[in-house]
C-alpha cells in the first residue's frame, strides 16, 4: 500500500451551484473528474494533516465507488480518521450531526439532493465545515480557483475497504471508522423532542404514511418512527433507499409524490401524510386533503415552537430565504424577533445560527430547519409536527385554519420551467434587469409595483455580499413576483417564478391557489414574456 501522485488535467465545469457539485453520472464518473474536485477541497482547506473526515451519501447510483475513492484520497492527504456511514449511507442532517457531535474537521457528502438517480440520472458532491453546515460561498469559490489549475492529485493505491460492517480498519495510517448512519441522528432527535407523548399519540391510534422515496431517509424514518416511536410497520413507505430511486424522482412535493398525495386525498387517509427527498433534507407535510406549504410550515412550527422541549426557551429569531413567504414574518413580528432574508441556499444560515441571531430557518423548497445542526433536515421537521400534533390534540387542517385566522393567509406558488436553453433563461433575466427602473412605481392594474430590484444580501456576521439573488417585484398589499434561475440543474436552465398575496380576511381563505394568484400570474407574463422566451405555454412544475 503506497500514495500515489496522479497526473490530470483541469475539467472547466467544477464550478459548486447552490448546493455543491451536480452532475450527470455519465460526466462524474469520466476519469479523474471526482478526484479533481476532491483534491481541490483538500489544496482550499490546507492542512488535513491529523483531522477527522465525516463520510456519506445518499446510496444513489456511483455512491459506493466514490467512497472508495474519498477514502484513499484522505488516507493520501494525512487525515488521521474518516468516519463513513455502513453501506456509505449518511443523510445530509445527519453529516451535519455527526460533526457537530464529534467534532470532526468536515464532511463530504455525496449526493444530488432531489435530482433523479441511476446510470442516467445525477450526482453530487459537497463538502461541509466545522460547523455542519455547506461551505459558505468563500470557500467554495476557493475550491472552485483550485479545479481551474489542478494538475495533480494524491490517491493511495489501497484495495477497496470494507464499509459494510461496522468497526474500524485502515488505510495507510488513517482509520476508516464505519459507523451507523442512524444512531448519532436518533439520539439527537430523542433530546429535542417530546418522544413520550408523541409515543402515546400512536398507541392511541393516530395513523400517518412516511414516504421515503427510496431515498436516504427511509432507514431513518423507520428506525424513528416504527422503531423508537412504536407507529405501527407500513408507516414508512418505500422506506428502502435504491441506487435508482426506484424510478422515480426523489422529489417531495405533491406533484412527485403523487402516491402519498393520492392517498391523504382519499376516505381512508391517515392522520398525517409526510415525505423527504434524495439526500433527506427537505420534507413534505400533509393533512387531510391538505398539503402544508413549507412556507406555512415554518410559519407555524415558529408560532408553537416552545411545545418542544429542544426550543422551551424560546425562539432567537427566525431565518428564511428571500423567495420564502412572509408567513414567518408576522409570527416573528408578534413574538418580538428579528426574521432574516437570506439568499436562497442553506449556506447563507449558517452564520446567522452560529451568532446565535436564529433558531428556525426555511425555504419555500420544502426546506425546514433549525440550530440544533446546521443542514434544513426532513425527518426533525416530521418529528416537530407529530410533537405539535400530539401537544394540541388537533388535526393538522385545524392548526392550518387557526393560524391563517391569527395572522392572515399567505398565498403562495412555486412556477418551475425545466430544461430551458440557458441562453434564452439569461436574456430573460437580463432583459427583466433593464427593465428594474421602469418597472417601479408602474401601475400594473390589480397592483401597483412598490420597488423593483435585483436581490442583494449583506451577511449580518461576516460582511460577506451576495448579489444577484433573484429579481423582485414588491407590489401592493404585500403582494410579490421573485424571478431566479436554479442552481441545482444538470440540463441547460432552470426558471423559477414565485407568487406571493396576503389576504388578512379569514372569508377569502379557501380560494384555490392558482386561482388566489391568477392575477400576480398574468403580470409576470406580461413583465417578462416567459412564453416567448422559453417556448413554454406552461410551468414544467407547479408547486
Ligand atoms: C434548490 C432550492 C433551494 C435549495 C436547493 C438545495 O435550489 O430552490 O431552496 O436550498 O435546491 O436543496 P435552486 O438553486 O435549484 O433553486 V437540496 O435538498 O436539493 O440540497
Ligand atoms: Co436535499
Amino acid at each position: 500500500m503506497s500514495i500515489q501522485t496522479v497526473t490530470s488535467t483541469p475539467f472547466d465545469d467544477q464550478r459548486p451551484g447552490t448546493s455543491g457539485l451536480r452532475k450527470k453520472v455519465t460526466v462524474f464518473s469520466q476519469p479523474h473528474y471526482l478526484e479533481n474536485f476532491v483534491q481541490s477541497v483538500f489544496d482550499a482547506l490546507d492542512d488535513c494533516a491529523g483531522k477527522t473526515l465525516v463520510l456519506g451519501g445518499d446510496g444513489r447510483f456511483h455512491n459506493r465507488v466514490a467512497v472508495q475513492i474519498i477514502l484513499k484520497m484522505a488516507a493520501a492527504h494525512g487525515f488521521s480518521k474518516v468516519m463513513v456511514g455502513q453501506g456509505g449511507i449518511l443523510s445530509t442532517p445527519a453529516v451535519s450531526c455527526v460533526i457537530r457531535k464529534h467534532g470532526a474537521f468536515g464532511g463530504i457528502i455525496l449526493s444530488a439532493s432531489h435530482n433523479p438517480g441511476g446510470p442516467d440520472g445525477d450526482v453530487g458532491i459537497k463538502y461541509n465545515i466545522t460547523n455542519g453546515g455547506p461551505a459558505p460561498e468563500q470557500v467554495t469559490e476557493k475550491i472552485y480557483e483550485h479545479t481551474k489549475s489542478i494538475s495533480q492529485y494524491a490517491i493511495s493505491d489501497a484495495a477497496d475497504i470494507d464499509i459494510d460492517q461496522i468497526g474500524e480498519r485502515r488505510v495507510e495510517q488513517m482509520v476508516v471508522e464505519v459507523i451507523d448512519p442512524v444512531a448519532d441522528y436518533a439520539e439527537l432527535m430523542q433530546r429535542l423532542f417530546d418522544f413520550g407523548a408523541i409515543k402515546k399519540l400512536f398507541a392511541g391510534g393516530f395513523t400517518m404514511r412516511f414516504d421515503g422515496m427510496h431515498a436516504v431517509s427511509g432507514p431513518y424514518a423507520t428506525a424513528i418512527l416504527e422503531g423508537l416511536l412504536g407507529a405501527p410497520a407500513g408507516t414508512v413507505i418505500n422506506g428502502v433507499p435504491l441506487e435508482d430511486f426506484g424510478g422515480h424522482h426523489p422529489d417531495p412535493n405533491p406533484v412527485n409524490a403523487a402516491e402519498l398525495m393520492a392517498l391523504m386525498d382519499g376516505d381512508d387517509a391517515p392522520d398525517l401524510g409526510a415525505a423527504s427527498d434524495g439526500d433527506g433534507d427537505r420534507n413534505m407535510i400533509v393533512g387531510r386533503k391538505l398539503p402544508v406549504t413549507p412556507s406555512d410550515s415554518l410559519a407555524i412550527l415558529s408560532a408553537h415552537a416552545a411545545v418542544a422541549p429542544g426550543y422551551r426557551a424560546g425562539l432567537k429569531g427566525i431565518a428564511r430565504s428571500m423567495p420564502t413567504s412572509r408567513a414567518a414574518d408576522h409570527v416573528a413580528r408578534e413574538l418580538g424577533i428579528e426574521c432574516y432574508e437570506t439568499p436562497t441556499g442553506w449556506k447563507f444560515f449558517g452564520n446567522l445560527l452560529d451568532a446565535g441571531k436564529a433558531t428556525l430557518c426555511g425555504e419555500e423548497s420544502y426546506g425546514t430547519g433549525s440550530d440544533h445542526i446546521r443542514e434544513k433536515d426532513g425527518v426533525w421537521a416530521v418529528l416537530f409536527w407529530l410533537n405539535l400534533l400530539a401537544d394540541s390534540g388537533k388535526s393538522v387542517s385545524e392548526l392550518v385554519s387557526d393560524h391563517w385566522a391569527r395572522y392572515g393567509r399567505n398565498y403562495y406558488s412555486r412556477h418551475d420551467y425545466e430544461g430551458v436553453a440557458s441562453h434564452a433563461a439569461t436574456e430573460l433575466m437580463d432583459s427583466l434587469r433593464v427593465k428594474l427602473g421602469a418597472l417601479a412605481g408602474q401601475d400594473l392594474g390589480l397592483y401597483t409595483v412598490d420597488a423593483a430590484d435585483d436581490f442583494s444580501y449583506t451577511d449580518t456576521v461576516d460582511g460577506s455580499v451576495a448579489s444577484g439573488q433573484g429579481i423582485r417585484l414588491l407590489m401592493t398589499n404585500g403582494a410579490r413576483i421573485v424571478f431566479r434561475l436554479s442552481g441545482t440543474g444538470t440540463e441547460g436552465a432552470t426558471l423559477r417564478v414565485y407568487f406571493e398575496r396576503y389576504e388578512a380576511d379569514p372569508a377569502q381563505h379557501h380560494i384555490p391557489t392558482q386561482q388566489a394568484l391568477a392575477g400576480l400570474i398574468a403580470i409576470a407574463e406580461q413583465v417578462a414574456g416567459i412564453i416567448d422566451w422559453t417556448g413554454r405555454p406552461n410551468p414544467t412544475v407547479i408547486t
